[in-house]
């Protein structure tokens, strides 16, 4: 019988594409290896490189002083400096930066509108607010394509409204009215559009939305397509366990996943400086055998840089990025948290640091790419785009459960749709493995 042709281990390892990841460097100084008599320890040595993009590099920590109900925390450093320039983008053309500037300025005045509709009573549970992180959510979901997915979390409800929910659809949502995204089935942000938009909904255990971004981006690819994944974690999420799981399998497997972890100095009410010993998030790529860059959280366009080049790198086949967006939530966890734990002193400095205000300025004054009339057109423009889809989503319904008789289903059955492959037949071939080899692995684990 004619043997059949086995693909060996090291020709399918071939066919992966040969990309090192950028922050890996194996090579020593050849300078150095001469000068230094103990150069065989030196040329083992290896070095890491993590791009950090900012303007700035704030220097304070935040520590805790004081015993059971008297804890507070206090800020020790220099918050002195004044705010940095925005730094210009590689990629961005000026009707590209005044759209992301757009979707920002929507984003703070949605989440305005749901605070105060929380007040009147008719927001069915909490508000979570994205405030001080618009250009993060914003400007990172602006490099995604048509074929790309968002895995979006409770801050990035910018990232929805850049993908194409409304501020109508949200809100709406918030108010569980039934014509909201779930049919008023959930609240907040707890939606998605796998059909039309790839939006995957939110998960609320931190970490787990990375393993199904990863999963979204492995479906793609036995469909022979590479498309990114991108998704968020806060420094608090980022430490779970499943987020490295899922991370180190996108790597292995290089796939498209794009992460941003969210460094907004806070978890709840623990601060960045007592829940991890690395000096920045991003380090935590180098474990992963990725590329790991820093930007600044506040600036747009170091967002849509970072993210771009990172969806291109997904694009090409070559594997996950993981970018630390550093910034600071300017309000407390949700609606119901006032964050009276957080130093005034810090609130004050990054205020001055506010996305919005600083991209304005940019645009208005430094680019002089909107002037100061075209940019007051553009705030009424969007003041009065919210104002109608505010009215609308208050005079939407509630959902009665007596008539509803369509959407009385939580869970899909039969009758609810077909799920089929998004980009074609799966195209993947299982490995050929001859009943031969199958009893030698057997025998092999049975030792
Ligand atoms: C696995 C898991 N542990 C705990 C929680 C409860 N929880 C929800 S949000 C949160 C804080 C998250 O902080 P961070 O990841 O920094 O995100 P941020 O809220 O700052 O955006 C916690 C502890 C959870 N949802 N999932
Ligand atoms: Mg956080």
């Amino acid at each position: 019988m004619a043997k059949k042709k086995r693909t060996s281990p090291s020709a399918s390892r071939k066919r992966l594409p040969k990309v090192p990841p950028a922050n890996f460097r194996t090579t020593p100084d050849p300078k150095a290896l001469a000068q230094n008599p103990d150069g065989a320890r030196l040329a083992s040595r290896r070095t890491y490189e993590i791009p950090d993009y900012r303007l700035e590099h704030p220097q304070f920590r935040i520590y805790m002083s004081g015993e059971c109900a008297n804890i507070e925390y206090r800020v020790e450093g220099d918050l002195s400096a004044a705010p940095p320039a925005i730094r210009e983008s590689k990629y961005l053309s000026r009707e590209q930066s005044i759209a992301i500037y757009r979707w920002m300025l929507l984003n703070r005045r949605m989440e305005t509108a749901l605070e105060n509709l929380y007040k009147q009573g008719k927001v069915v549970g909490g508000v979570y607010f994205g405030l001080g992180q618009e250009g993060c959510s914003c400007a990172s979901a602006y490099a995604l394509g048509p074929d790309d997915w968002l895995g979006p979390m409770i801050r990035n409800q910018g990232a929805m409204l850049v993908r194409g929910f409304s501020a109508r659809d949200i809100m709406r949502q918030y108010m569980a009215k039934a014509d909201s995204p779930t049919f008023g089935r959930d609240a907040s942000s707890h939606f998605g559009d796998w059909q039309r938009r790839n939006v995957c909904a939110p998960i609320s255990m931190l970490g787990e939305l990375i393993g199904v971004m990863a999963g979204i981006c492995l479906g793609a690819r036995l469909q022979g397509k590479n498309v990114v994944g991108l998704t968020y974690v806060g420094d608090g999420g980022q430490s779970t366990g499943v987020t490295y799981e899922s991370l180190n399998f996108a790597a292995v497997q290089k796939l498209g996943l794009v992460l941003i972890v969210e460094n907004n100095l806070w978890g709840y009410s623990t601060p960045s400086d007592m829940q991890f010993c690395v000096k920045d998030l991003a380090e935590r790529a180098i474990a992963y055998g990725i590329p790991g860059v820093i930007v600044d959280g506040t600036d747009p366009c170091q967002v849509y840089d970072a993210t771009h080049e990172a969806c291109e790198r997904a694009r090409r086949g070559e594997g996950p990025t993981l970018i630390e967006a550093k910034m600071m939530r300017m309000k407390g966890h949700a609606i119901h948290d006032a964050a009276q734990y957080v130093p005034q002193k810090l609130f004050e400095y990054w205020r001055a640091r506010d996305p919005i205000a600083r991209f304005e300025n940019y645009l208005v004054n430094q680019k002089k790419w909107l002037s100061a009339e075209g940019n007051h057109k553009l705030i009424e423009d969007v003041e009065r785009e919210l104002e109608a889809d505010r009215e609308a989503a208050v005079a939407s319904p509630m959902p009665d459960p007596e008539s509803d008789k369509e959407h009385q289903g939580v869970y899909c059955d039969d009758t609810c749709h077909k799920i089929r492959p998004k980009y074609g037949p799966v195209t993947a071939k299982l490995r050929e493995t001859s009943a031969a080899t199958r009893n030698e692995e057997a025998s092999v684990h049975l030792k």
